[in-house]
């Protein structure tokens, strides 16, 4: 399979490694169909002593028991895996020897939905958590940059596999920003891992 791999031991320049065409378009307009009739739900987060909603709709599946808390404010179920998802996360792990036990689901309505800078390190992750995303719509641009560095920009594409490696949200930030150009859905699932432990 093509990849682009961008974590090399010589020479760490980014912890990730990037699959373009992890699913085949056929298999790509199945999951983005099935995954338009997920459980999806416009959260409310709270940020600096304000409430609002968050800037896409958000869904979660996942192991009983694997509940979610991120940005101490926004706090997630998971419902029981669909067969879909089970296959994809069931793939990412063959690929990748990764093992996960939910996963998150963004939908981005349009260009104005986004999210800004952060890291995935919630605790009920454990420590150094690999995350695998996987895109599917429209084309977004996803910015990753060191804590202290300059972002580097890639363009996730439909059908697209983006592994975010152990160590990466310790020593990077990345996101999605807000685009004005017209764009029409994009969802995107992180497959991630889970203590099991709660929130
Ligand atoms: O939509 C994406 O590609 C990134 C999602 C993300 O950063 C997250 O769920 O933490």
């Amino acid at each position: 399979m093509q990849q682009l791999n961008l974590f090399t031991e010589s020479v760490p320049v980014l912890p990730i490694t990037y699959y373009p065409n992890f699913l085949s378009q056929e298999l790509a307009n199945e999951l983005y169909q099935h995954c338009l009739k997920l459980e999806w739900q416009q959260n409310q987060i709270r940020m600096l002593g304000k409430t609002m909603p968050v800037p896409r709709l958000e869904c979660i599946y996942g192991d009983a028991g694997c509940d979610y808390l991120y940005s101490n404010s926004v706090f997630l179920k998971p419902l029981t895996w669909t067969e879909a998802l089970q296959v994809m996360r069931d793939r990412i792990t063959a690929l990748t020897g990764y093992k996960f036990r939910i996963v998150i689901g963004n939908q981005y309505r349009s260009g104005q939905d986004s999210i800004g800078w952060h890291s995935d390190n919630e605790p009920s992750m454990g420590s150094n958590p690999a995350i695998a995303s996987v895109s599917l719509g429209s084309c977004r641009k996803f910015q990753i940059k060191p804590r202290d560095g300059k972002p580097t920009d890639f363009w996730l594409e439909h059908g697209s596999l983006l592994i975010m490696h152990p160590g990466c949200q310790s020593t990077h930030l990345h996101q999605v920003p807000k685009t004005n150009k017209v764009v029409s859905t994009r969802i995107n699932l992180t497959f991630r891992p889970h203590t099991g432990a709660g929130r």
